[in-house]
């Protein structure tokens, strides 16, 4: 059987920051998606990969250093194969670029489509690419590609496939567009989330290679794409994430503290960070929302895992607002100022209620009590 592996990877985002907020160690969010790289180039040397191609937002557009395109620059060295990148919309042409020249191994791919015929293991293969021209492309640059029937051919470009339906619009093209192009395996970028979108011809978007947030949770990382007989035979996801965003989300009726700190415990690494949903009523939810952060360190030293923040969301039915409410104002001030005194954050301030008369302080219950509803009804 003739073969061989090729890895994909696209949206690296070198240099990125985190859009939350990591508990302990701001300083992880400009490491993480350096060391997520290396460690797909770790992972490329010890699978035996022949080569890799990259789909576009090397650097990140806003945070990218000289020191990141020297990190980035030393990186492909080290990995000693061909790398073939197309540019993405986050890689405009910077200042600093023609004195921090790429190593003879890493091709980037023009404006215009170009083929690059390489010899893998004896074997012909033929990469395609075309980059982004500018930070917006109006062109349709998937529909300016296409293979050689009679070669093995992966075609490497950053575009937005309309039926992902994410992404900013950018190089739009519709899945039709890949079809019957006589290529084997579309290796595409800009979509953050990995989706294998076809098999017949395979059309992926690896996603970014670290999250910077809960809204990017989940694993992140490569695909290793092993190829035999001139047709992909497999296709591995290879998490390789410095940092992983966790979302978990628990019913406070069905789980106590422990049994969630062995949910939390399961599968997780020291690097997760985890934001967590406690839903429902029960005694998980009362500490999720009288002691958030007691609860959040003994999970925390039970599970080994950081979390980030916990959520209480406990639906409390409509009519039970209103009868507290009300309730409080049958109570009259004595009642409000209680309420007040009881809650840890304003009572503090609990002297403003005091300087009320007794029209603006039933005024301001009634407000409170809408104000209390409406928001539900948007959450309900
Ligand atoms: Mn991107």
């Amino acid at each position: 059987m003739r073969g061989f592996r090729f890895v994909h990877c696209a949206d690296l985002h070198l240099g990125s920051r985190f859009k939350d907020f990591l508990p302990d160690d701001p300083g992880e969010a400009g490491r993480s998606s350096l060391e997520s790289f290396s460690a797909i180039v770790d992972m490329a040397l010890a699978e035996g990969a022949s080569f890799m191609v990259i789909s576009g937002d090397v650097f990140d557009r806003r945070n990218a250093l000289p020191s990141t395109r020297l990190f980035f620059s030393k990186e492909a060295e080290r990995a000693g194969i061909p790398i073939f990148v197309s540019k993405g919309n986050h890689d405009s042409e910077r200042p600093w670029d023609r004195y921090i020249p790429f190593p003879r191994n890493v091709r980037v791919f023009g404006a215009e489509p170009e083929t690059v015929k390489i010899r893998v293991n004896g074997i012909d293969v033929d990469v395609t690419g075309v980059s982004f021209a500018s930070r917006y492309e109006g062109r349709n640059l998937a529909a300016m590609l296409r293979g050689d029937p009679g070669t093995f051919t992966v075609a490497c470009v950053h575009c937005d496939v309309e039926e992902a339906d994410e992404g900013h619009p950018n190089a739009v093209c519709s899945l039709s567009d890949l079809m019957d192009k006589d290529v084997d395996y579309w290796a595409l970028g800009h979509i953050h989330r990995r989706r294998v979108m076809s098999e017949r011809p395979y059309v992926v978007y690896p996603g970014n290679i670290q999250g910077r947030g809960f809204k990017e949770s989940g694993p992140k990382g490569a695909y290793l794409v092993s190829v035999s007989d001139d047709r992909v035979s497999r296709l591995t996801f290879v998490p390789t994430q410095s940092v992983q965003w966790k979302e978990v989300s628990v019913d406070s009726g069905s789980v106590d503290e422990n049994e969630l700190a062995e949910i939390l415990a399961e599968d997780s690494s020291p690097t997760d960070v985890v934001s967590l949903t406690v839903k429902g009523k029960g005694a998980l939810a009362d500490s999720a929302f009288h002691d958030a952060e007691g609860l959040k360190e003994r999970l925390g030293r039970k599970a080994h895992v950081r979390i980030a923040r916990i959520e209480s969301r406990t639906d409390v039915p409509e009519d039970g607002i209103r009868s507290a409410g009300e309730s409080l104002m049958e109570g009259g001030r004595d009642a409000v100022e209680a309420a007040v005194l009881s809650h840890r954050v304003i009572r503090d301030h609990a002297h403003a209620v005091g300087s009320m008369t007794g029209k603006e302080l039933k005024a301001a219950v009634r407000d409170a009590v809408e104000g209390l509803e409406r928001a539900m009804e948007d959450r309900l």
